[in-house]
Formats: structure tokens, C-alpha cells, sequence
């Protein structure tokens, strides 16, 4: 009978978001219809992102912020843009795609600010390597009218992020400030349905990921903890190096399977190369619901106040205990200078 009610009890994101509402007797349904838009958006994309190989909506669509953008960038982006805006629970937009922050009408504007990348790891999309969205929302200060200090809080003040992976199956995976909860899309049902409850990451893992290929560039603490990756001195068995070079794949499968994801500083990129608001942040945020951390090199991740809405940061996030291992390196590094 439990498989049966089970099957019949279809826990959807929408149902699910309410549910966590309760816990939020003053909110008044604006976050549950904020996240009906982002869900709307996802499910455009999650769409677009499959047909694009046949649709022949890829190719390049000119240069802008130094990387190549491929159409379905762009069309993400204009989706998320009007679905956020027409929610009419939004004030604030910081988009990847866009180099300014978007200010909604007076007329449309809620008390959300809303910080995302639309496609993050497009230059993926040519080869099907997976692909995503990736979100964080921040309450609007109190105060008159809406400004860039707005979003320019640090990354424990959100209220809640997330992605949505378009890959073999179109998984969302959503934090609120209680925990991490995953749902596949059933496209015969256009519904994402809860399927990975509580996700809890594993204390420890045998898994690391990053670009090996700037290793010539790595600060002492990195180069030495992924050296203690490759060649354990305690006689454990090394671990195996898994990089997809999408974050949302990779962040993903931590999440799942445990291990740490590295973005770290190099020479060439001091502070890294993944942004703060709509890439550390979100990720922070739900590796900490989930039980792991996120650390910069030089401190917990969401303690971050960034200083400008493109910023960049280096990033160490996955299991407490890998993370606490590149802590140790980092303040042994710290006593020596
Ligand atoms: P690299 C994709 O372009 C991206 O922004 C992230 O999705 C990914 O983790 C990272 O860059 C990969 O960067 O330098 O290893 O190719």
C-alpha cells in the first residue's frame, strides 16, 4: 500500500514549496509564486536545451563579457528575464547574460532579488555534456528605493537558491533554509516530481574535482592537497578525479556521491574564475543544507559581501571533512606568512 499511495501522492515542487510555506505563517504565497516563474523558466529551457541539436538554435551569437555566447544563452536569458519580471514579485535581476542589473517597473516590483546564470556551461551544449540554471534569491532590504546593496549581500542572507540540471533527465534541486530536496521533470506531466528527498551529502568522499590543467598555476595549499589526492601519504587508496567542466554536473554529482569541487585561484585568475552571486553562492548554499561546506581559501563562502554583481571567487565545496582537509593547508599556509 505504501508504494501505492506512494504512487498516487504526486509530491510536486509547487505542493512541496507550500508545505515549507507553513513554516512561514507571514509570507503570503509570494515565494511559492516567485518559484512558479523560475519553474516556468527551467521547463522552457529544459525544452529548448533538448531540441537545440535539432533546432539548429545553437551557433554563435557574437562576443559579449569576453566569452562566446551561443543563442540558447541568450533565449534562456530573455525567458528567465520576463518570467521574473511578470511574476510581480521581483525587484532586482542580476543575470550572468547581462552586464547591468535589472530594475522591475515600480508597477511590477515584490521584496525579491533574484541572482542567476540562465545556462550555465553552454559551450557544453554542442557536445550533450549536461548543462543548467543556477539561482539564489535575497529578500530586498527594507529601505526606499531598491539599489545594487540590495544584491550585494552575502551569501548566508539568501533565502534560497538552486539549479536545474538539463541532462539525461531535467533534475531541480532546491534549498529554502531547510534542507535540499530534488525533483525530476515527468515531461508527460510537465510536473517536477519530488524524487530525491532530504539530500544529505556524505561526510567524507573519494572523489575530487578540477581543471588539472592549470595546475602550473595553483597557490602551495592546492597543489599540495590535490597532490595528497593523488598520492595518500596515510596509505588510503587516492582518490579518482571526476571534472566535468559544467559546474551544475559537477556540483551535482558531489552533492549525490560526496567529494569536493574545486575552482581554485591561479596565477592568471587570482580571484578564481566562477562567479560569486549566481555560481559560489547558490552552491555554497546547498552544500551546507546538505551537511557539507564551502570555503573561498580565505573564509566560509557565504560570509562573502561581494562589491560588485560580477565578482569572482575562488571556491572549495563538498564534503565537511575534504573541506576541512584544504582549510588545514590554507591556515598552515596562513601561520607561514
Ligand atoms: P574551466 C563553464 O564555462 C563554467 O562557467 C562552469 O560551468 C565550469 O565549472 C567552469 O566554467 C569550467 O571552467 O576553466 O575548467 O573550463
Amino acid at each position: 500500500h505504501a508504494a501505492e499511495a506512494h504512487r498516487t501522492d504526486l509530491m510536486t515542487i509547487t505542493r512541496h514549496v507550500l508545505n515549507e510555506q507553513t513554516k512561514h505563517p507571514e509570507s503570503r504565497g509570494d515565494f511559492s509564486i516567485l518559484l512558479s516563474h523560475i519553474v516556468l523558466g527551467c521547463k522552457f529551457v529544459c525544452s529548448a536545451v533538448n531540441k537545440a541539436g535539432l533546432a539548429k538554435l545553437i551557433g554563435l551569437a557574437g562576443e559579449t563579457n569576453g566569452e562566446e555566447q551561443k543563442k540558447l544563452d541568450v533565449l534562456s536569458n530573455e525567458v528567465f528575464i520576463k518570467a521574473l519580471v511578470s511574476s510581480g514579485r521581483t525587484c532586482i535581476l542580476v543575470s550572468e547574460e547581462d552586464e547591468e542589473a535589472t530594475f522591475v517597473v515600480p508597477s511590477l516590483r515584490g521584496r525579491y532579488c533574484v541572482v542567476f546564470d540562465p545556462l550555465d556551461g553552454s559551450s557544453n551544449i554542442d557536445c550533450g555534456v549536461s548543462i543548467g540554471t543556477i539561482f539564489g534569491i535575497y529578500m530586498v532590504k527594507e529601505h526606499g528605493e531598491p539599489s545594487l546593496d540590495d544584491v550585494l549581500q552575502p551569501g548566508k542572507n539568501m533565502l534560497a537558491a538552486g539549479y536545474c540540471m538539463y541532462g539525461s533527465s531535467c533534475t531541480f534541486v532546491l534549498s529554502t533554509g531547510s534542507g535540499v530536496n530534488g525533483f525530476t521533470l515527468d515531461p508527460s506531466l510537465g510536473e517536477f516530481i519530488l524524487t530525491h528527498p532530504d539530500i544529505k551529502i556524505p561526510k567524507k568522499g573519494k572523489i575530487y574535482s578540477v581543471n588539472e590543467g592549470n595546475a602550473k598555476n595553483w597557490d602551495a595549499p592546492t597543489a599540495k592537497y590535490v597532490e595528497k589526492c593523488k598520492f595518500p601519504q596515510d596509505g588510503s587508496s587516492s582518490k579518482s578525479l571526476r571534472y566535468i567542466g559544467s559546474m551544475v554536473a559537477d556540483v551535482h554529482r558531489t552533492l549525490l556521491y560526496g567529494g569536493v569541487f574545486l575552482y581554485p585561484a591561479d596565477k592568471k585568475s587570482p580571484n578564481g574564475k566562477l562567479r560569486v552571486l549566481y555560481e559560489v553562492f547558490p552552491m555554497s548554499f546547498l552544500m551546507e543544507q546538505a551537511g557539507g561546506q564551502a570555503f573561498t581559501g580565505k573564509e566560509r563562502a557565504l560570509d562573502l559581501v561581494p562589491k560588485n554583481i560580477h565578482e569572482r571567487s575562488p571556491i572549495f565545496l563538498g564534503s565537511y571533512d575534504d573541506v576541512e582537509e584544504i582549510k588545514a593547508l590554507y591556515a598552515a599556509e596562513e601561520k607561514k606568512a
